[in-house]
């Protein structure tokens, strides 16, 4: 026995589980190693080691969440609820302790154990519980959410399978399944006393009651458990701690149970597999494919748990249902949320004999919509069929909105038979099909775009005669991102620098990075300011060799588009450029050139035939530039493969030059163009989505423009477009397209790239030739700015200090004061 390993740690007075110290983080990890993963030290991998301190850290949070729920229940504020199908929240270890503020300590504690901080952080396996902008922006506003000491809680779907891991093989694309839960998750905490039955498919039955009454009962076909996975958010520095739950489906045991005693096995672990499938696996796409039932199946699936729990909260704090609007929000992350209107009509008349009128307006004023797209093949619908046939009492419901909106829409433009058509939720072109956005806009009080431009457009097009009818629904609020994340964690150099500098308290209120243009003359500050960026690009160099094999050189212009793979976003344009580059350096060796070092990344959809013909042409050209001794390194190309929050965290603070170059008009917002500002990136772009807003504020001069606008393109379209008019008469540009098209970069194949270059010259749908001009011209203007440091730097730090507005805080002050009506509650500790 006494050869047993025992438990050596120092006495130490702060308690278990809370105390902040060095010693006693130190002593609670080792207790986690011995006692949750039933380790010791000596013989403790990493990833233990991982775990013991998740776990620890996330006891440090538990005080804060209970006091956070406590208040909560026992206040009557109103809580936001934030309803999105996708929440990329990243890897959590490393963001928490920095809204903890327990960094040091815990590094300290580590350290004594003989193990570094960074190495644990880089373990974690990131939640990819969402494909791009839309998800990311979703976590984004939980930091801020909490930070702001809101009460919020965030509701999704538990994917067991989240976004897939890209690995690139022979220049393509390969999806890897991705495994995040297999080796356990230890910040989500299970619920199993939280769960809710969500009925499909069936038909309904009606009846009249003793009242009266006109009632419907839903007789489904099957029942599926949702149970509540729980994460805490931690806002920055703040005791509120709000949660992410997220819903993870399962069996009806009893089911299972009944199905067995008859006999029938099979059918019995049928239903169990057909239950648990509905959170299985996020889907790839930033775009919706025809008849996804499943996917379908899911939406219903998180909005029915998350519209029951507020329901069961609101119980819980002794409310009648009268006050459901006063007592919650739920904001819609797009549609894929939506069906929450007539789910929400469905709970309230079926299940708590709310009358229709009265259930309306409560769903009205409970209920807000974010639109994030204008690209007509993102707007969700849903075929008719497949909606009578997963969700028959909802399809009522959606009738029943639609027969009375319409009314309504005919008293105001009597005999405009072409409006009703077009406002109707049900489009009756061709195969019927339910249009999820006229049922989210007519059922929510507020309508919101993500940047100002996105906004105007939506007024004016896709809901446009709904902004008409209601022009008080519509608002912009511009997108955010988090500080804490895209700049404290990610890119710790500056944020010293900028403590030294402006002192503490940016984070919280960013608009005091104003404060940084006092210093933007002054040559020692201008130093220090170069040697961050020069230290994140040695960092990115380093990661990029041991990805890729590729060698870079960390003082060339370090030139980025990261962003999902799509042809409105460009990637071929800035490819195209780079041919350009390469050409000339061909035809005169001599050359001086702007040393530069392009780097994309980013996933392509996996039925995205072109979208992964793009990243095959990228690779392509990576290994004819790259290799060609006449470039002599003057020219990097490289392709980062898996790009995901965690290898972001090393890519926007690398960054010189940010590449924001979608067709004007296409890109609701971006957000990435915000994280590049506000780690000192300058911009490449267009007019489009948020762009306009950063060059507003960066100030015309800190801004490359290029291209089209919005308004020109549409005019562009409309006298006919020509793509091939451009390529014919700019030689640069023809030869460019030439050389992919002769098999220059595949191998000698001139068969691979040819759907792409003829895509381009014969149909062009963004118009990246119309742009190629502007943008190689612009282009040129960066490479002279880059020749005077000076100038690059201070126009580097002036993106910095007007980067204010683009924090995450800005946009959920905005909904708080204009859509939700909702304060803070301070949350106070024991
Ligand atoms: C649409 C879908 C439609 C059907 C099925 C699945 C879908 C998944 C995603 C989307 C979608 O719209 N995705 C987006 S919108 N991804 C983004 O990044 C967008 O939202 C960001 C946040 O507002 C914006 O910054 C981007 O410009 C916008 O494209």
């Amino acid at each position: 026995m006494d050869d047993l390993p025992t438990l050596k740690t120092p006495a130490v007075a702060e308690p278990a589980r809370s105390g902040l110290g060095v010693a006693a983080l130190q002593r609670d990890i080792v207790d986690n190693l011995i006692c949750l993963q039933g380790r010791y030290p000596e013989i403790a991998t990493p990833h233990d080691w991982y775990m013991a301190l998740s776990f620890a850290v996330r006891d440090r949070m538990m005080a804060r969440r209970v006091a956070t729920t406590h208040a909560y229940v026992a206040s009557d504020a109103k809580v936001a609820c934030y309803l999105s199908a996708e929440f990329l929240i990243g890897p959590q270890l490393g963001n928490n302790l920095i809204n903890l503020g327990i960094e040091s300590n815990v590094r300290d504690a580590l350290q004594a154990l003989g193990l570094d901080l960074d190495a644990l952080v880089a373990i974690e396996e990131e939640p990819g519980l969402g494909n791009g902008g839309l998800g990311r922006l979703a976590a984004c506003y939980l930091d801020s959410l909490s930070t702001l000491e809101i009460p919020a809680i965030g509701y999704g779907i538990r994917y067991e399978f989240g976004i897939f891991d890209q690995e690139i093989k022979d220049g393509w694309q390969v999806e890897v399944t991705d495994k995040w839960l297999q080796k356990g998750n230890p910040w989500e905490i299970l619920r199993p006393d939280v769960a809710f039955y969500v009925n499909f498919g069936g038909r309904t039955e009606s009846w009249t009651d003793e009242q009266g009454r006109y009632c419907v009962r839903w007789i489904p076909a099957y029942t599926v458990k949702g149970v509540a996975v729980d994460t805490p958010t931690p806002g920055f520095r703040v005791n509120t701690c709000n949660t992410l739950r997220l819903w993870k489906s399962e069996a009806v045991e009893s089911f299972d149970l009944q199905d067995f005693n008859a006999g029938d096995y099979y059918e019995a672990v049928h239903e169990k597999v057909r239950s648990e499938t509905l959170s299985k696996v996020l889907y790839p796409n930033d775009e919706p494919e025809a008849g996804k039932r499943l996917r379908l199946a899911q939406q219903y699936f998180f909005v029915s748990c998350s519209l029951q729990d507020m329901l069961r909260l609101l119980a819980l704090k002794g409310e009648p249902i009268s006050r459901f609007a006063d007592m919650f929000t739920a904001q819609l992350n797009d549609t894929h949320p939506s069906i929450a209107v007539a789910e929400l009509m469905r709970l309230l008349i079926d299940e708590r004999n709310v009358e229709w009128d009265d259930a309306w307006t409560i769903t009205r004023n409970a209920l807000a919509y974010t639109n994030h797209t204008l690209l007509p093949e993102a707007l969700e619908t849903w075929s008719l069929p497949l909606f009578q046939d997963v969700l028959p009492r909802l399809l009522e419901i959606i009738y029943e909105i639609n027969s009375r909106f319409l009314d309504e829409v005919r008293q105001r433009f009597p005999g405009d038979h072409a409006r009703l058509a077009r406002m109707s939720l049900i489009d009756e072109h061709g195969a019927k099909r339910v249009r999820m956005a006229n049922l989210a806009t007519v059922g929510s009080h507020a309508v919101n775009g993500v940047a100002a431009l996105h906004t105007r457009l939506l007024e004016q097009t896709v809901l446009h005669d709904f902004a008409e009818l209601w022009p008080e629904k519509f608002r912009n609020v511009t997108n955010g991102v988090t500080p804490r994340r895209f700049m404290m964690l990610s890119n710790p150099k500056l944020s010293v620098l900028l403590d030294e500098t402006i002192g503490e308290g940016w984070a919280t209120d960013l608009t005091k990075l104003r404060k940084l243009e006092a210093y933007a003359d002054d040559p020692a500050f201008l130093d220090r300011w170069r040697a961050v960026k020069q230290a994140n690009k040695q960092a990115l160099a380093a990661r990029i060799k041991s990805e890729t094999g590729i060698v870079v050189d960390p003082t060339a212009l370090f030139d980025i588009q990261v962003k999902r793979i799509h042809e409105y976003k460009r990637q071929h344009l800035n490819a195209l450029y780079i041919i350009t580059l390469y050409l000339r350096l061909r035809r005169d060796p001599n050359l001086s050139m702007t040393p530069r070092c392009f780097v994309f990344g980013g996933k392509a959809a996996p039925g995205y035939w072109m979208a992964k013909l793009i990243i095959r042409l990228i690779n392509g050209i990576a290994e004819v530039v790259n290799n060609d001794p006449t470039v002599n390194g003057r020219l990097k190309v490289v392709f980062f493969p898996d790009f995901n929050i965690k290898n972001a965290h090393t890519i926007y603070p690398a960054a010189d030059l940010s590449e924001q170059i979608s067709t004007a008009g296409k890109e609701a917002s971006g957000t990435g163009n915000m994280k590049f500002m506000m780690n000192g990136a300058l911009t490449i772009g267009t007019l489009d989505g948020a762009n306009v807003e950063i060059r507003e504020e960066a100030g015309e001069e800190n801004f490359f423009l290029f291209g089209l606008t919005e308004s020109e393109v549409e005019r562009v379209r409309r006298e006919g477009y020509h793509p091939d008019n451009y390529a014919n008469s700019n030689d640069e540009l023809r030869e460019a397209l030439d050389l992919v098209a002769s098999g220059h970069f595949s191998r000698g194949d001139a068969n691979m790239f040819r759907p792409l270059v003829d895509n381009l010259r014969w149909s062009d749908p963004f118009l990246v030739l119309a742009d190629y001009v502007s943008y190689v011209a612009r282009q040129e203007d960066v490479s002279h700015a880059w020749q005077d440091t000076k100038r690059w730097t201070r126009m580097s730090i002036m993106n910095t200090a007007r980067s204010g507005k683009f924090s995450s805080d800005r946009a959920i002050g905005e909904y708080c004061e204009h859509i939700w009506n909702i304060r803070p509650v301070k949350i106070a500790l024991e």
